[in-house]
């Protein structure tokens, strides 16, 4: 008998099974989540899971690397393609050990770090006070501006002088706006400090050329491959040729040892894919579905912050519009088949377990083939849930037709167009 999941591990395969279905029959709403291809996938679970190359191609520290140094330098030169980055450094695992690198490769513990504030589209590894990044280093921060919920570039500019950084990050989990690259390389040069842009949400609305590349106007780039980019989890790190070796010190041996290969093999398939024509088209109908989703939630009476959106991403004061808590929402909108999450508005009176709203975003559901009649079906189904949220029978009418759309954009079936 052939050995398989299946019958080696019965555990573990049924669950495998009921998340695939899940999956399959419920819809993906959160930003940061994506769908990756077959080829993808098959990468990420291949033999290269079995070998140990802390390193660099051509300078490793075990033996039998050969296979694994061309599926390296592929996926290095791939991403050089994609970004037209200078020097990019494929293995950083994830989100927060890729931007760790970034702090111990351009900084001494103690130096002040720029960037947006917690309650206002931060990522953890820009400052949270139980993170490496507040512990060691000297966090400043800048926000939005009260009425336009969008950042006040002059503001950032009258901070970065005061506080005198040594890097300012450009980056957010839950912001929907452009970013104003030139300004914040300009605001960089008057104080002279790095600047560092973390692309992780919208790398992928980048490489699909539908948002400025900043590259040419940062020092260092950080990026997930897994969100908008729709390949393994996992992040890389890009710079200017001059601070490469600085960063290849930093990821290693400063933070990582052995790299995993499987998933840097994963991302080069990953970036394959993006330089194809499809990926800029795929790129596009993520935020025209963003913009019409939250065009027919504004419509319904939901108070979309900032206005709308210009990326993958739509934030939804959920409390100051219908008077449900973030967590609220999240759990009535997960009763019909659809995840979202909870999260901190602007300003926020409320506490981040419970905040006033809801971050969602297009990337999934964009893979799937969704267009413009299924975003305003999906913003009548997400408003009809809230409204109806202890209606038991109505819920339930509105699952039926949840699994109904998602029956008609099979998963794995419409990645490849
Ligand atoms: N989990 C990542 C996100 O959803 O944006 C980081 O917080």
């Amino acid at each position: 008998m052939t050995i398989t999941l299946q019958n080696q591990d019965p555990e573990i395969y049924k669950s495998l099974q009921a998340e695939t279905l899940r999956q399959e029959e419920e819809l993906e709403l959160i930003a940061s989540e994506n769908y990756a291809s077959q080829a993808v996938m098959e990468a990420t679970g291949s033999v290269l899971m079995n070998k140990y190359s802390e390193g660099y191609p051509g300078k490793r520290y075990y033996a039998g690397q050969v296979n694994i140094d061309i599926v390296e330098n592929l996926a290095i030169s791939r991403a050089q393609e994609l970004f037209w980055a200078e020097y990019v450094n494929v293995q950083p695992l994830s989100w927060s050990p890729a931007n760790l690198a970034v702090y111990l490769g351009l900084l001494r513990p103690g130096d002040t770090v720029l960037g947006m504030s917690l309650d206002q589209g931060w990522h953890l590894s820009h400052g949270h006070p139980l993170n490496f990044s507040w512990l060691l280093y000297t966090i400043r921060s800048y926000g939005v501006d009260r009425v336009t919920e969008m950042i006040d570039m002059d503001e950032v500019e009258r901070i970065a002088i005061e506080t005198k950084p040594r890097m300012i990050i450009a980056g957010f989990s839950a912001y929907s706006r452009n970013i104003d690259w030139k300004r914040f390389r300009h605001i960089s040069d008057t104080v002279g400090a790095y600047l560092m842009g973390d692309i992780s949400h919208i790398s992928g609305l980048i490489a699909g050329k539908v948002l400025e590349n900043p590259i040419p106007y940062c020092d260092v780039v950080t990026t997930t491959t897994h969100k908008t980019l729709r390949g393994p989890r996992g992040a890389i790190i890009m710079a200017k040729e001059a601070l490469g070796p600085k960063i290849a010190r930093a990821v290693f041996p400063g933070v990582q040892w052995g790299p995993h290969e499987n998933l840097i093999a994963a991302k080069a398939v990953a970036f394959k894919e993006a330089l194809e024509p499809s990926f800029q088209k795929y790129a596009k109908q993520v935020i025209e579905n963003a913009q019409t989703l939250a065009r027919t939630l504004a419509l319904e009476g939901l108070r979309v912050v900032s206005g709308g959106t210009d990326n993958h991403l739509i934030l939804l004061d959920v409390f100051g519009s219908f008077g449900i808590t973030g967590k609220e929402a999240e759990t009535a909108l997960e009763s019909i088949g659809i995840s979202t999450n909870k999260n901190m508005i602007p300003f926020d009176s409320r506490k981040p377990l419970d905040p006033s709203g809801i971050r969602i975003g297009t990337p999934a559901i964009t893979t799937r083939g969704m267009k413009a009649p299924e975003m305003e079906m999906l913003g009548h189904i997400i408003i009809r849930t809230l409204k109806n949220r202890e209606n038991i029978d109505k819920l339930q009418l509105i699952r039926s037709e949840v699994k109904k759309l998602c029956a008609q954009f099979p998963l794995y079936k419409n990645i490849h167009e």
